[in-house]
């Protein structure tokens, strides 16, 4: 059977400087420059990798924000472009911008063919490691129970932290997504999410 139809498509999505190259490069192993806050992804990229007997195709696109932001034409040109529609999505948002990475989510989400094929969607809270040193705290369970959706913490300094989305990738596989009855606010979420450990 040809491979590129038996992988899954996975589109790696998020605002900019969400370290979104950086899980990219986690788990292609593909190296992308990502030295400095200023190497903005430019042209779409590309990468397989292969886990619990499965390939995945992870595409990343120059457009931090697809598919909120392309134009109908550019979302055509990508259908055609990809040998499969998006089968899940995977999510970053920088922990210190939680509540404008969730109002990203919730437009996402709201997307059709994100709502009506009930793609997966695995969120990865990125910048852990400095949310940490900055004494923050980000509730991850909350987020989980509120999105009915796998929420998951990642620092791409700490390689450990990609076995968790490889898992959280497998899991959703599996699992049943309903983005119809989901409503949040996100600076509601995100203020209740969030806490100093310091106090
Ligand atoms: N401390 C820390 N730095 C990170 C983490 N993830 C990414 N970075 C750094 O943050 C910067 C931005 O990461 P990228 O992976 O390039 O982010 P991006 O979303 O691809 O950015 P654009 O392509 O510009 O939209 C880079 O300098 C990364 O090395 C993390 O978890 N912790
Ligand atoms: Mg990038």
């Amino acid at each position: 059977m040809n491979e590129e139809k038996t992988a899954v498509s996975v589109t790696l999505v998020g605002n900019p400087d969400t370290g979104k190259t950086a899980v990219f490069t986690g788990l292609t192993g593909i190296p992308q420059n990502t030295e400095s806050r200023h190497d903005k992804t430019e042209a779409k990229t590309q990468g397989k990798f292969f886990m619990n007997h499965q390939t995945y195709l992870l595409t990343l696109f120059p457009d931090a924000c697809f598919p909120v932001t392309c134009s109908e034409a550019e979302k055509s040109a990508w259908e055609k472009d990809c040998p499969q529609k998006t089968q899940m999505i995977l999510m970053t948002c920088d922990a210190a911008r939680l509540e404008r990475d969730l109002n990203l989510l919730k437009k996402i989400i709201s997307q059709d063919f994100i709502k009506d094929n009930n793609i997966p969607l695995v969120l990865c809270i990125n910048f852990c490691d400095e949310s940490e040193k900055k004494g923050i705290e980000i509730d991850l369970r909350l987020l989980e129970d509120v999105l009915q959706i796998p929420v998951l913490g990642f620092c791409s300094r700490c390689p450990s932290s990609l076995n968790q989305i490889r898992q959280a990738m497998i899991d959703a596989g599996e699992q049943n997504f309903n983005y119809d009855c989901l409503d949040f606010c996100p600076r509601q979420l995100a203020r209740e999410t969030i806490r100093s450990a310091r106090f």
